[in-house]
């Protein structure tokens, strides 16, 4: 069956794509289950150089990947670009681990104790439509410097640049099976995966609902995974604040890839004082965001990703009281304006609900202890941030937020050296950073006995 890839910013079909069947994803399985036994034998200094060729391949292609991915996703260049760069360094960091995948001598009675981290076997990674390529990296390239061959399915809607980054994987010298890239559907492809006996784990980031899903097909074979899911970030505010920078980069936290974001700021709680304050600084930071056309240098926010999230994203804001609005371009494209709402109750759907586009909702709230019951007040726990220029205060409201990422006067989430993941329903296990390596291996024990 074939698809249409569509750029979001022009309606226009940029590729057709021939979607992958159930047989051809077991096909696909078992290239990859046939690849492994020579891939974990490989020696860890050539399996490390190979992923260095990859990333040196990759980086060669960094401005084609760039523009692939501006055409397929909406993304704007500058942000595609840091996409492709991210594939890159995430490939170099992991090029270091085969080389360094330790195990213990422990003390024991009557022996030698040794652990050794072995590879799971196949892998399967599900990617979603929103970071098409990062999100790709963080997955594959620690299963493969672990010592594991990949299965790869890219959401539909976004499927070229992993596509390419299959093609680039060869052109570097991975052995034929090792790294498989099958666009197809969640239905079909995604939930083979699930079923299929070789596949030993599966690495997924999208949506809640189907992130529980697959944790119910994976409880059959105790079946590994890790889960990124859903955000509904909060952004704390103090009167302590450099509140004009607070509210000058707000825009960044929320409006970042037009609000398809896991990570996304899109509740903004604000200390009762400064509230007026705040919202004038930020009703001009909105208002200066550049919606345009996500190929032009000076892009920062580019349209949604199709006419359906846009009227997902447009239902949240029928009826909810909205303070003001950025711009966007009309006439072809999937846009929608940076649209900022205040919320009354905190019972808002569009203050409870992950919405996945450029809205965000200010709430006031009172005192430290108010500003964490506030944060935590939802059933997700990915990032969020904090503005404060009292340390204790950042640590103490850091620690008491459940989240598994926050950041200080910052809205950065991810640096692909440091442990990124969910408390609650944001998800399971943790990606990037070295413990990465831990959800691609399991811990094997030998024992030696020593005594006659
Ligand atoms: O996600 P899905 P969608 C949230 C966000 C967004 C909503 C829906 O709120 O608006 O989810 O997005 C594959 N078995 N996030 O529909 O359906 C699918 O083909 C196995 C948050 O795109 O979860 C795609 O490759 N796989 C999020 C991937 O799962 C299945 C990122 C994600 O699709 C499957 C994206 C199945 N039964 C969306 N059904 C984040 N945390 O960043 C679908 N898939």
């Amino acid at each position: 069956m074939k698809h249409d890839v569509v750029n979001p910013a022009t309606e226009e079909v940029v590729a057709t794509v021939e979607l992958t069947t159930a047989e051809q994803a077991d096909e696909a399985i078992s290239r990859a289950a046939a690849a492994y036994p020579s891939w974990r034998a490989v020696a860890p200094g050539d399996r490390a150089r190979l992923l260095h060729r990859f990333a040196n391949v990759v980086e060669s292609h960094l401005e084609e990947l760039a523009l692939l991915e501006v055409a397929n996703s909406g993304h704007t260049i500058s942000n595609a670009r840091w996409e492709a760069g991210n594939v890159r360094d995430v490939l170099r960091f992991y090029a270091g681990a085969p080389e360094r995948l330790h195990g213990k001598q422990i003390p024991v009675a009557g022996g030698v104790d040794l652990t050794f981290k072995e590879p799971l076997g196949v892998v399967a990674v599900i990617v979603p439509w929103n970071f098409p390529m990062p999100i790709a990296g963080w997955g594959f390239a620690p299963a493969l410097a672990a010592g594991n061959t990949v299965v790869l399915k890219p959401a539909e809607l976004t499927p070229l640049t992993a596509l390419r980054l299959a093609e680039l994987a060869l052109e570097a010298g991975l052995p034929e099976g090792v790294f498989t890239v099958v666009a197809g559907k969640g239905s079909v492809v995604g939930e083979r995966f699930v079923a299929h006996e070789q596949v030993r784990k599966i690495c997924f980031t999208g949506s809640t609902e189907v992130g529980t899903r697959i944790m119910k097909g994976a409880a059959d074979q105790v079946k590994r995974i890790t889960l990124e899911l859903g955000g509904k970030s909060a952004n704390v505010i103090f009167a302590d604040a450099d509140v004009e920078r607070a509210a000058a980069q707000a825009p960044y936290g929320v409006f970042d890839n037009a609000g398809q974001d896991c990570c996304a700021r899109s509740r903004i709680l604000v200390q009762e004082g400064i509230l007026d304050s705040f919202l004038e600084s930020f009703q001009d930071a909105v208002a200066a965001v550049r919606v345009e056309d996500p190929a032009l240098e000076s892009a920062e926010m580019g349209p949604l990703i199709s006419a359906e999230q846009r009227d997902r994203v447009a239902s949240y804001v029928d009826g909810d009281r909205v303070a003001f609005r950025g711009n966007c371009p009309t006439g072809k494209g999937f846009w929608y304006p940076p649209t900022v709402l205040l919320a009354e109750t905190g019972q808002e759907p569009s203050w409870r609900e992950e919405i996945f586009g450029p809205v965000v909702s200010v709430l006031p709230f009172t005192d430290e202890a108010d500003a964490i019951a506030k944060a935590n007040d939802t059933e997700f726990g990915l990032s969020g941030s904090i503005w404060t220029r009292d340390v204790g205060r950042a640590l103490r409201v850091a620690r008491g937020i459940e989240s598994g990422n926050l950041s200080v006067n910052s809205h950065s989430s991810v640096r692909y050296w440091t442990p990124f993941g969910g408390f609650k329903r944001s998800g399971l296990g943790r990606e990037l950073g070295p413990d990465a390596l831990d959800a691609f291996t399991e811990v094997k024990n030998v024992f030696i006995a020593t005594e006659e």
